[in-house]
This record gives structure tokens, sequence and C-alpha cells, in this order.
């Protein structure tokens, strides 16, 4: 009798009509085989999927050239088909179940013909942990199959897991013909189910990442009682050796990754690296929050990563492990066969190829590297890994960050007064965008979380889960809001920003221990200048004074645009929320 899931491989291929099947096992032999597949037989636009790099200073790395369509998640193609559009809520892109796959179905039929099916049988978390869950994807190229092991803990022992079950979380994924008309990432929460066809780029392929564990999995987290956040997760050591953890929301280009692997500025301080994108937090046995990461890699941004902004990334990216460690889109030095980006630790080199494969001289006038060129790697190679990354339970967390790029208004850091008080913070949070992407620049962008584009469900019924989530806990983590990016005048930074910010995460973990002062105003409690540690740092009170200061006449028009964006989700928005807010209002306007 074939089990549920070889039933469901089966009835995949008959849909999409592979020339074979491969049961991937997630070893090291095999990881060599899918490069050789990926470097000799597998074609994107008729040029191979991987080149190998140099050996000698980029050990195992091999890069990667997408189609040229390929480069980045596609949110407008991205549908989450709730049984009714209400459930999915203003938040997502919504179609019938029925009628999606009746599509999806059309635009399979035989999509994998002439190419190799690889079965990914793999663990969201710690096989060891209550918290993991087991999942099977099925690709149609080499370059997910390995980004997949890179990414989560691949192994058959997952297919013993699943067993006769038919619970397990399904992912369907091929790249068709890369045509970005015929591309759509399709959830179906209650099936545990993601359907992706026409593109190769991370979000939109690797399945286990944002479409699973975080679409999904917020959605599991709802009915379960738990959160599935698009969140960092580190431990910071102070001089005595007492580690607090806490996670931290950002929307991107807010330097995220930087900030899980940061090399502290504060002698006696360090950073320990649990996660730098997803964390699944549940409430334990004790009352407290507890967070894993259900990753075991880094998929980065590439441009602005070098020994300055990011020195353990660089360690990382050059470290000894066997796991491939790939450059997607990232430029090539032809001379040394070395990958470059914008912002790396070396100039460019005479004789560079763009990532598109192109020629490409300093005085073009396009960067060489896309701007949303990646590299995947394991964290197993950080030089910064807690010792309790592999820890079945997680870590405690003693307070959650929201952070975001404002040029004014917000101070650099304030505390939530209550629980309440922070997912409102939290409800309200954005910024501004920049030049890595291709729309305007400081524009304000409310990004609730951070999860706005990974939400799968109705965003006002998840700040109800949230509100819901804190009465839960014993003792919740308090909330704190960053912001590393205010301006002065002329539109200089008034903070220095990297291995400084540990300054910020010294007042929070001493505001958690009640060793810190601070003041009370209308957004939240501030640290007063005398409160931040600035011995070796050069920063002038006025500095410090305008990077805290709260100027209540500033929030008039941030209020009308926070009401504006609270009223988009309608009569569902918790009166918790609308309380905080109008909280807020009588104090500023
Ligand atoms: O594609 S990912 O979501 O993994 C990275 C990104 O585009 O934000
Ligand atoms: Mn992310």
């Amino acid at each position: 009798m074939p089990t549920p899931l070889e039933k469901w491989v089966h009835q995949q291929a008959e849909l999409t009509k592979p020339d074979r099947i491969h049961w991937c096992d997630g070893s090291e032999e095999e990881a060599r085989w899918l490069m050789k597949v990926g470097m000799e037989q597998e074609k994107i636009n008729g040029s191979p999927v991987f080149y190998l790099l140099n050996q000698n200073t980029w050990p195992h790395a091999y890069l990667h050239r997408s189609h040229p369509t390929d480069v980045a998640r596609t949110e407008h193609l991205t549908y989450v088909c709730h049984p009714d559009k209400e459930t999915a809520g203003p938040n997502n892109n919504w179609m019938e179940p029925e009628k999606a796959k009746k599509m999806l179905t059309n635009l399979s039929n035989g999509c994998m013909r002439g190419r190799i099916m690889y079965v990914l049988p793999y663990m969201m978390g710690h096989p060891d942990s209550p918290f993991a869950k087991a999942c099977v994807q099925i690709t149609d190229i080499s370059y997910v199959a390995v980004s997949m092991r890179i990414m989560t803990r691949m192994s058959k022992k997952v297919i013993k897991k699943i067993g006769n079950r038919d619970d397990f979380v399904k992912g369907l994924h091929s790249v068709g013909d890369f045509n970005p008309e015929k591309r759509f990432i399709m959830h179906f929460p209650d099936e545990h189910f993601v359907w992706s066809i026409g593109s190769g780029y991370g979000g939109n392929a690797l399945l286990g990442k944002k479409c699973f564990s975080l679409r999904i999995a917020s959605w599991l987290g709802y009915n379960e009682s738990w959160l599935a956040e698009h969140m960092v997760i580190m431990g910071i050591e102070d001089p005595e050796g007492n580690i607090t953890y806490v996670t931290a929301a950002m929307p991107s280009a807010c330097g995220k990754t930087n900030l899980a692997m940061m090399e502290s500025a504060l002698p006696g301080y360090r950073v320990w690296t649990i996660g730098d994108d997803i964390a699944w937090l549940n409430i334990g046995p004790d009352g407290n929050l507890y967070a894993i990461n259900p990753e075991i890699g880094f998929f980065g941004v590439a441009p602005g990563t070098s020994s300055k902004t990011n020195p353990n990334m660089v360690k990382t990216l050059k470290g000894q492990n066997f796991y491939p460690t790939l450059f997607t889109n990232t430029a090539l030095n032809i001379q040394t066969n070395e990958p470059w980006w914008e912002g790396f630790d070396v100039p460019a080199g005479d004789n560079m190829a763009d990532w598109q494969g192109k020629a490409w001289v300093p005085s073009s006038n396009k960067p060489a590297a896309h701007p949303n060129s990646r590299f995947t790697v394991s964290i197993y190679n950080t030089p910064t890994l807690s010792r309790e990354f592999d820890n079945p339970k997680g870590v405690p967390i003693s307070a959650i960050i929201f952070g975001g790029r404002r040029s004014k208004l917000l101070p650099l850091v304030v505390e939530a007064f209550s629980w309440q008080h922070g997912v409102f913070i939290g409800t309200r949070s954005g910024s501004e965008t920049t030049a890595a992407a291709d729309h305007q620049v400081g524009v304000l962008r409310r990004d609730p979380m951070a999860m706005l584009p990974f939400c799968g469900y109705n965003m006002a019924d998840y700040f109800r889960h949230w509100l819901r989530m804190g009465s839960k806990m014993k003792n919740p983590p308090k909330i704190f809001s960053v912001n590393w990016f205010r301006t002065d005048e002329d539109g200089n930074f008034l903070w220095p920003g990297f291995g400084e910010n540990i300054r910020v995460l010294k007042w929070i973990i001493d505001r958690i221990n009640n060793r810190a002062g601070g003041r009370e105003t209308p957004i939240g409690i501030v640290p007063r200048p005398e409160d931040i540690e600035t011995s070796g740092i050069d920063i002038s009170k006025e500095k410090l004074e305008k990077l805290l200061s709260v100027d209540t006449r500033e929030w008039k028009d941030e209020i009308q645009d926070i009401k504006k964006f609270l009223d988009s989700f309608g009569r569902k928005m918790p009166s918790e929320i609308l309380a905080e807010y109008q909280k807020l209002y009588n104090q500023c306007v």
C-alpha cells in the first residue's frame, strides 16, 4: 500500500510529467551530485544553473544567475486562498481555492517534461522540537533543491517521521518557463499546501521559508495559540556573562541581518545569533515566551555586506563547512573568479561581468550586482552562532523590538507602557523606502510587525491574536521600538549605527532588569541622554538630545496617517488598538 506521501508525489508526477523522480536524502554526496547536474545538465535561458567559483578564496561557493525577469518576490502574484475573502483580509490577494487550483492545474500540466522532479523531505525546526513541522517540497530545479538543503533540515528521516500521516506540509514548485505572466504563488492554508509556478527566486520558490514558515504558519499560530513572525532572534551577553534573548522585527533595508550578527562596540558585550529572518514563538510550560528559528541558513542581501557592516557574515560566507554557499545574481570578477557586489571589501576588478554575465566596467552607470543579489549560506558557519541554536525548546524571550527607518519623528529607542501599547506600536510601525528598491525614495510605508507581505490571514485578526497572546503569558516580554535612521536638518544620520547599536540594546536589557532610567513621553518611555552609555563614542550632547526628543507638534500629521492606516482594516480592527490610538491622539492633538 503506498503511503499518503507516496500517493501525493505520484499524483503530482502524473500532472507535471517529469522525465524521472529523485527522492532527496539530504546527504553530502547528493549535494555534490546536485551541483554537478546544475553545472552540466540543467539550463536557465540556455546557460548553466551553477558556476564554480574560486575555491581557494571562497570554499564551496557557486554562482547562480537567475532568469533576468526573476529577481525578487512577486507580491502581486502571491495569493492566500482561504475559502472566503474576509479571512484573507485586505492585506492579501485572494482567489477562490477551487478556481485557483483549476488555473494552476492547467499551468502545471506537463510543466516538468524533460526535467528531473526532486522530492525534498525537510523539517522546519529541530526534529526534536515540539514546535517543528515535517514538510515535503517538490521542485524541478537543482538550485531550489540545493538552496532548501542549506536553509532547512533536509533528511530522509523526515519520510519516516511522516509515516502514514496525511497532514504533512506540502509544497509543489516548478520553474515552468519562467514566464512572469504565468507566475503564481498560491497558498492553501487549511491544507498546509503551497503551489508555486514560474519563478526560482527565494521567497517564491523555497516554499519552507516565507510561504510556509510565515504565511501558513501564522494561520496555524492563530488557530493554535502561537506566533510565526518575521523576526531576528539574538542573545545579548553582558560583561557578567548573563545572556538576555530578544527578537526584532524590521522591514527590509533596516539592517536586520547585520543586527543579528552584530560585533559589539562596547567592551564586555557580545551578540549571539539564533536567526535573521523568522521566529516561531510559543508559550512554554512556565508561562514565558520561547523562540525558535525554523531555518538553518541565511538568504541575505549581498550589496552592502562587508567586513565593516557585517564582519561575521563575511566570515560565514568564507566558512569551511560543506554546505555549498550560493551567490545569486552577484557580479563576477572574471580574472579571479570571485563573486563581487557594490559595497564589498575590495574594489571592482578590471575584468568584470555583471549579474547577467555581461561585460561591466565601473563607468557603466548601472550596478554590477543586482541590488537584490543574494547569498545562501549555512548558519552553522557563523562565528557568533548561539550555543542554544539547536535547543529544541528554544530560548526565553525578554524583549520584542520593532524597528523601522524613519528620518524624523521617532526617537532612537522607545519602551512601550504595556503589552497592549506595544502591540499598537507594532501595528503603526513602518519604514521609509530606500534607493535599493525601485520605487520612490523616502516614502513611508506602514508595515505592521514587518508582516504585511507575510501574514497569511486578515491582519485585523492578527492584531487581535497578538493582544490575546499577551494575556496568556505569565511574563510577557517588554516591547520596544528602535530607529537607527533619524537625521539632522541636512539629512545626515544622527546615530552611527552598526556595532554602536549595542548601546541601545544595553539600555533595553537594563530596562528589563530595572537597572536603567528613562522619562515618560506621550509615545512611551524614552531614555534621557545620561541613560545611554556613551563611553568610547564621540557623540555630542545636542545630537543625543535630538535623537531622543519627542516633539508632539510634529506628531500631528503622523497621527492622521496612522488613523487612515488603521481604518483600512475596517470594522474588524480591535477596540484595544483604537483605544491606544485615542490616547496618543489626546496627548498630541
Ligand atoms: O525571498 S525572501 O522572502 O526569502 C527574501 C526577500 O525577498 O525578502
Ligand atoms: Mn525577510
